[in-house]
């Protein structure tokens, strides 16, 4: 299907030469970038009366790292056949992917305003016919690691250097086709990919330990074969660092567990598992806006 012509990235790739995106952002300034993508997440969920802001905030440093630091794209050319693959597999956290792919240029900021409308290319998940940047429609949990490893595996039998980034959430982890994923990688030695677990503790009806404890979670991991690496998940730096050092683990995959709080950025959203998806009023846009200024 053709892409209705608002979606498309923004600028012409034709009037522009498509350039590999490289940010030389410094700490401070990704900081700002972070404050830019959690006012966005605030205000389109707001306008759209509906949505997902807890779990979005959560992963706004996971994806600057990501976006600004680490993978190799082209906002001007997202079908760029040699550009590192980011796979949002929690993808009711897609307003955040969105703005991501926004501040980086793949189509206009404005069109965030437009989320989850029926004639928007930002569905309230992620479409990958509608969305220049998005790589696979998720929404339904415990799948895009399975994806993440078929794209990976593609690209080694491709003779293909990309590397392969898949975001989950901690209670997406509950799913048995997670554990059936990672089991495959490590038997097939997947180590052009990596894992990163948004573990912000809490799912949709309230702390992980409660509903479903996942305890020993590293430990899990290393039992099924993944090298292991714990960081903030709100410090790009040492997001970025743990990125760099799964560049060097040969023979396995790696999963970097996140450490990060949901709602991070808005002191009522905060560990406020009503805010896992449910959109702010527009008096609650407002205070968030404030402290998020
Ligand atoms: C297969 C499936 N089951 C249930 C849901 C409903 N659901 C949406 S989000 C969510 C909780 C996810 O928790 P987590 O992965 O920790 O996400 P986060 O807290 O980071 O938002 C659930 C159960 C779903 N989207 N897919």
């Amino acid at each position: 299907m053709a892409l209705p012509e608002k979606c498309k990235p923004s600028t012409s790739a034709k009037s522009v030469k498509a350039e590999v995106f490289s940010s030389s952002a410094s700490v401070a300034e990704m900081e700002a970038i972070a404050k830019r993508l959690r006012r966005h997440i605030i205000t389109m969920t707001g306008k759209a009366g509906s949505g997902h802001p807890g779990g979005s905030l959560s992963a706004v440093e996971i994806l600057i790292a990501l976006y600004f630091k680490v993978i190799r794209h082209k906002p001007q050319d997202p079908h760029w056949p040699e550009r590192d693959r980011f796979i949002l597999s929690k993808g009711h956290a897609a307003p955040a992917l969105y703005a991501t792919l926004a501040e980086c240029g793949y189509f206009p900021v404005d069109e965030l305003a437009t989320l989850r409308r029926m004639d928007s290319c930002l569905q309230g998940h992620t479409d990958c016919t509608l969305t220049p940047g998005v790589e696979m429609s998720a929404g339904a949990l415990g799948q895009g690691l399975s994806f993440a490893i078929g794209v990976a595996l593609a690209g080694r039998l491709n003779l293909k250097d990309y590397r392969v980034y898949v975001l989950l959430g901690d209670g997406e982890c509950d799913e048995g086709q997670v554990w059936e994923a990672a089991m495959s990688a490590a038997h097939f030695k997947v180590d052009n990919l990596v894992a990163i677990v948004d573990n912000n503790g809490q799912q949709i009806d309230g702390w992980n330990r409660d509903v479903m404890n996942l305890d020993p979670f590293p430990a899990k991991w290393q039992a099924f074969g993944w090298q292991v690496i714990e960081v903030d998940g709100h410090s790009v730096p040492q997001l970025t660092q743990a990125f760099d050092k799964a560049k060097l683990v040969k023979g396995q995959p790696t999963v970097i567990i996140a450490h990060t709080v949901k709602g991070k950025g808005v002191s009522f959203m905060e560990n406020n598992p009503y805010f896992h998806g449910t959109a702010p009023t527009a008096e609650e846009v407002k205070l968030a806006l404030k402290e998020l200024a």
